[in-house]
């Protein structure tokens, strides 16, 4: 008798869903008539994704709450098992320019809102000129390539490489606080480095993820947390980052030890080789 894995489960039906859910973007690029609990305008694929993967994965066995950035409340499908955090299509303001997006994955093996500390397992499928899917588990990151609902390995034990070389930061000098700010020059003076920022974190952390280098959505001004999301994009990005041998920061630790108090709360967002987070937290200290 298989015993089920419901961590696979989840994986599979996220995989199996990344097909549909990229050919249903066609037709859905216009503004719902309502807003995320971020205050963020969502996009009629928002809403659409979101509601074809609550469905689905609140069906799965051992799964006990589903999340999603696009909606205020947690569906809680039954007492005990894992809770599913998802930001069905990060970066959809990319829909109308028609380029990356992507879907973000954490799961957890505590109720949300969680630390990410209790993710068991993390992910993302990047909507580019080929749908691929980066997963990690058990401290290793596999990247695949999805077709026509199936999953492909193309690359085992994803690792970042040792020589850094993207860098992409959100927001804008008058943003920034003159200590990120001078950060971001020292990175911009290294000619080894090359801007990639396409707005839509998960095409920018794919990026690192294949170059090496950093990605940052840092506190701002007047938003000290920044603007990504703990639980649907920091969490599971910092737990991809730092399982292939990178590391994640809220500007001072691990993006992973930050307490988790509230479903929707902000964290800032530094993500790639360790050699550029250490002197981060450094330059920010
Ligand atoms: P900005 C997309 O809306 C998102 O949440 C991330 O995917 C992306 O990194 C960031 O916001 C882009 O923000 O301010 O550059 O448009």
């Amino acid at each position: 008798m298989t015993v089920s894995d419901p961590v696979e489960d989840i994986v599979a039906t996220i995989s199996r869903s990344a097909t549909e859910i990229r050919q249903g973007l066609v037709g859905r690029r216009g503004k719902a008539d309502e807003e995320n609990p971020s205050g963020e305008t969502q996009a009629e694929a928002d809403v659409w994704a979101d509601d074809l993967l609550a469905e689905r994965l609140s069906s799965i066995d051992g799964v006990s709450q589903y999340a999603s950035e696009e909606r205020a409340e947690i569906i809680d499908c039954d007492d005990d098992g894992l809770s599913v955090a998802v930001d069905p299509l990060d970066g959809s303001s990319n829909l109308k320019s028609n380029n990356t997006m992507g879907t973000v994955f954490g799961i957890y093996d505590e109720p949300l809102p969680a630390p990410g500390t209790a993710l068991v397992a993390a992910g993302y499928v990047l909507y580019g000129p080929i749908t691929t899917m980066v997963y990690a588990r058990d401290e290793t990151v596999t990247k695949y390539e999805l077709t026509g609902g199936e999953r492909t390995v193309v690359e085992h034990d994803v690792t970042l490489p040792d020589d850094p070389i993207t860098y992409g930061f959100g927001g804008r000098v008058p943003d920034w606080p003159d200590d990120f700010e001078a950060y971001v020059r020292e990175v911009e003076s290294n000619p080894q480095h090359k801007l990639r920022y396409g707005g839509a974190m998960i095409g920018d952390v794919n990026q690192v993820l294949t170059y090496g280098g950093i990605f940052a959505y840092p506190a701002l001004e007047d938003s000290p947390n920044g603007k990504l999301r703990l639980q649907f994009e920091g969490n599971p990005i910092g737990y991809v980052i730092e399982a292939a041998g990178g590391r994640s920061s809220n500007g001072e630790y691990s993006i992973l030890e930050v307490e988790a108090t509230d479903l929707h709360q902000r964290v800032p967002v530094h993500v790639g080789n360790t050699s550029l987070i250490d002197r981060l937290e450094a330059a920010l200290a």
